[in-house]
């Protein structure tokens, strides 16, 4: 059991546009850069969406490759790749993002209404991203969108075994419009439910927009770790806009040290979560 925090940085995301947001990471160049200020400041795990050349959501496998290298030639972060892409990704394609070889992978437990979209996960794409992770020694971060989720983890876990290292870790994202609300209350009802997930199993929590920072807050007063990053909120403070990832990493940081759970580094990170060192 680990006193520390794991901080999660998720840089891009596929829903802004760079436009929108000029300070949103896109290219390879964009993406190390902002990787490195991030595990200067207190990250350890980056979770990566990548964009292709006009900054549009891709899951272009030679991409995926070249962005899983750079960023392990440029930093020690574990690096997990997105599997849940856009919401207009295919699940061939989805499930493709595990031949890129990343140290880890998203893995969401569900489908959910995303705005005025749909994220879709059907029970047989789950067990079929599952299952390649556990043969590829690819170690799963399984997002819960809502708390239904959670019950179909433990149905995931019961029928199907273990992930990949033993370890099992969660993700709460918290405040999608169609999810959970991203309140205290809500994330209490969460950890109450992990109580029926195996011993030892281990949350990160993070808020979409202005829910940042209570479900910052409540997890890291709860035992939890945090993702925080610009494809969860560009907004810093109200009417304040995000400058970089760095800045949001420095601030969970600076919140974590202040709980005296100071920031993990990437070697801690891996021994908690159950992947091989490097
Ligand atoms: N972009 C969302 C539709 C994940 O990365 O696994 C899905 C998402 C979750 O961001
Ligand atoms: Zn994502």
């Amino acid at each position: 059991m680990t006193n520390g925090t794991l901080i999660t940085v998720a840089p891009t995301g596929a829903e802004s546009a760079k436009a929108d947001v000029p300070a949103l990471p896109v290219t390879l160049d964009e993406l190390v850069a902002t990787a490195k200020e991030c595990e200067a400041v207190g990250a350890s795990v980056i979770h990566v969406h990548i964009r292709d050349d006009e900054a549009k959501p891709s899951l272009d496998p030679v991409r995926l490759r070249e962005t899983v290298a750079a960023l392990r030639s440029s930093t020690d972060l574990i690096v997990q790749l997105s599997s849940g892409g856009s919401v207009h990704d295919p699940e061939s394609a989805r499930l493709a993002v595990l031949d890129a070889g990343p140290d880890m992978a998203s893995c969401t437990m569900g489908t959910v209404n995303f705005g005025d979209d749909v994220f879709m996960n059907r029970w047989e794409f789950i067990v079929d991203l599952h299952t390649r992770m556990q043969e590829r020694g690819v170690v799963p971060e399984y997002e819960i969108f809502d708390l239904g989720h959670l019950w179909a983890l433990q149905r995931l876990l019961d029928k199907y075994g273990l992930p990949a290292g033993g370890h099992v870790h969660v993700d709460f994202v918290m405040g999608v419009p169609g999810g959970m609300p991203g309140t205290a209350a809500a994330l209490v009802a969460c950890q109450q439910a992990l109580r029926e997930l195996p011993e030892g199993t281990t949350f990160s929590a993070t808020g979409i927009g202005r829910f940042t920072l209570p479900v910052l807050l409540t997890s890291l007063g709860s035992g939890g770790h945090l993702r925080v990053g610009m494809e969860d909120t560009v907004t810093y403070a109200k009417g304040q806009p995000v400058e970089s990832n760095a800045q949001l990493v420095a601030r969970a940081s600076a919140f974590a040290r202040l709980a005296q759970r100071p920031p993990l580094t990437p070697g801690e990170a891996r021994n908690l979560l159950g992947i091989p060192p490097r």
